[in-house]
């Protein structure tokens, strides 16, 4: 049976107008509308990823669970953040048609709804991917398999039609490694190397106003497996093929670093006509590395004209598909991270203080806010200051709480307060002498007495 809610007829002004806007041709569009279309909703202009990044006329985004959207510092950090998002899983064949023709959108909708109600914009992800793909498609022959392809794209880019400004219509089709082949999947075993393109056209025609991506990892930096993209971007632009863009995932760690010719590599991309998106960004590590390699990618998204937005691969780290390696922007308990505040630094914001402060990397040190043990009333928190780019010989960090919560006590570090008593600074005791890059930290308990408000930690002044 089919189940389809059409959500074009009621959704389509609203957001295709304001979608085919920002998709115009111009910079001047992008710039203007964009800029109007997605400050967030708390701040000023600049105080926040999103804000920022419209001001830069680029968008910033995060993955989202949609059974997260309950969860309230995950919506009010999201909100506050983010002008897009992307269905972290949502929008996977497995989600939306578990069954041949049986579509449920429920899950989809819900992001879908939170994103327009709050002015966001949306990427779908993803129409024609080898996983999280039932059974049933892996099960058909070649013509089965074309006909219900085809319908899949048809059918979920009709359900959001003018809703989504940027689709991965083709998810990673290319293999890993040296060899630049074609990756093994029932559509590329099937349907051959056509498969891609007939994709493109079929989702061209379901809405003609969506940006169509393909996407991929391990493609981020000039190598075997990019040049096979940008062999078949070139092909494709040269035969009108419709493409619109290339996803670059960006997933980084030891193992995979930010390459060096990242910037060179987005770039000889957009040299093709095509628009380039940094679409799941994460960096494992922490600290001012992991601060400098956010800040790099962001500057080389900027660099590029036709960059025109990013999207990291969650919120807090601990719900990151890679949760123990803490790649992404807010620790567990949604602190700001120095990573943070160098992507909001890249694009040119400025930091409001707030948990985490501002830790601009670069700075002589950063102070990064964790609670560590909370036992309802009271808690214990801990900051970790990091000296930046220089070694550092005394640090210095204030503490503000919110009446009538107290600190009761104090270690790893000398305290002084205010006369209001709420706040207090924290001074390096034997623990001031720090190499460049190095970390300490400090603790010190709580009694809520009643109170709620989480500690507000101001930047780390050193010398
Ligand atoms: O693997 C990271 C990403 C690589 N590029 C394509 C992305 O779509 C992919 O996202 C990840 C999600 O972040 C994970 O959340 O894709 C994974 C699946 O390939 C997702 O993991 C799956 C788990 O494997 C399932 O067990 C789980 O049921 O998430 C599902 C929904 O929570």
């Amino acid at each position: 049976m089919l189940m389809i809610k059409s959500r074009a007829g009621s959704r389509a002004t609203r957001g295709g107008g304001r979608l085919r806007a920002v998709l115009g041709v111009t910079t001047t569009a992008l710039l203007t509308v964009t800029a109007l279309a997605a400050l967030p909703q708390t701040a000023h202009a600049a105080d926040t990823l999103g804000a920022a990044a419209a001001e830069k006329g680029r968008y910033f985004g995060a993955a989202v669970a949609a059974h997260r959207l309950s969860e309230a510092q995950y919506v009010s950090t999201l909100n506050t953040e983010f002008n897009s998002v992307t269905p972290e899983n949502e929008m996977k064949w497995d989600a939306l048609e578990p069954s041949r023709g049986s579509f449920n959108f429920s899950s989809a909708d819900r992001i879908v709804n939170h994103a327009q109600s709050r002015g966001m914009d949306v990427r779908g992800h993803t129409l024609v991917w080898h996983s999280q793909l039932p059974s049933w498609v892996s099960g058909l022959g070649a013509a089965d398999l074309r006909t219900a392809m085809n319908n899949h794209i048809t059918e979920v880019m009709t359900h959001y039609k003018g809703e989504i400004h940027s689709w991965d219509v083709v998810n990673e089709a290319f293999q890993d490694g040296g060899s630049g082949a074609r990756r093994s999947s029932p559509f590329q075993d099937k349907l051959g190397n056509g498969f891609i393109e007939e994709a493109f056209r079929t989702a061209r025609a379901a809405d003609p106003d969506a940006k169509l991506c393909y996407n991929d990892y391990n493609t981020d930096g000039v190598n075997a497996k990019s040049n096979a993209v940008y062999t078949m971007v070139k092909d494709f632009k040269s035969r009108g093929v419709p493409i619109d863009c290339v996803g670059f995932q960006s997933h980084f760690n030891s193992a995979s670093p930010v390459p060096s010719d990242y910037q060179a590599n987005l770039q000889r991309f957009a040299d093709l006509g095509v628009e380039v998106q940094i679409t799941e960004l994460d960096i494992e590590g922490s600290g001012t590395t992991q601060a400098t390699h956010y800040g790099n990618v962001v500057k080389a998204c900027l660099a590029v004209t036709r960059c025109t937005g990013i999207t990291v691969w969650g919120i807090p780290d601990k719900y990151s598909w890679r949760a123990s390696g803490t790649p992404l922007l807010f620790d567990d308990n949604y602190n700001k991270k120095p990573a943070y505040h160098a992507v909001l630094s890249a694009l040119g914001g400025t930091s409001g203080g707030g948990p985490g402060g501002p830790g601009t990397p670069g700075a002589a040190c950063t102070a990064t806010y964790t609670t560590a043990e909370d036992w309802g009333g009271g808690y214990n928190g801990k900051v970790t200051v990091t000296a930046g780019s220089s070694p550092i010989s005394n640090w210095s960090v204030n503490v503000t709480l919110t009446a009538p919560q107290k600190v009761v006590s104090v270690w790893n570090g000398t305290p002084a307060w205010d006369s209001s008593g709420n706040v207090m600074t924290v001074k390096s005791s034997w623990n001031g002498t720090l190499a460049a890059g190095a970390s300490t930290s400090f603790g010190f308990t709580v009694n809520r007495n009643g109170g709620s408000a989480p500690p507000q930690v101001g930047a780390c002044t050193a010398s």
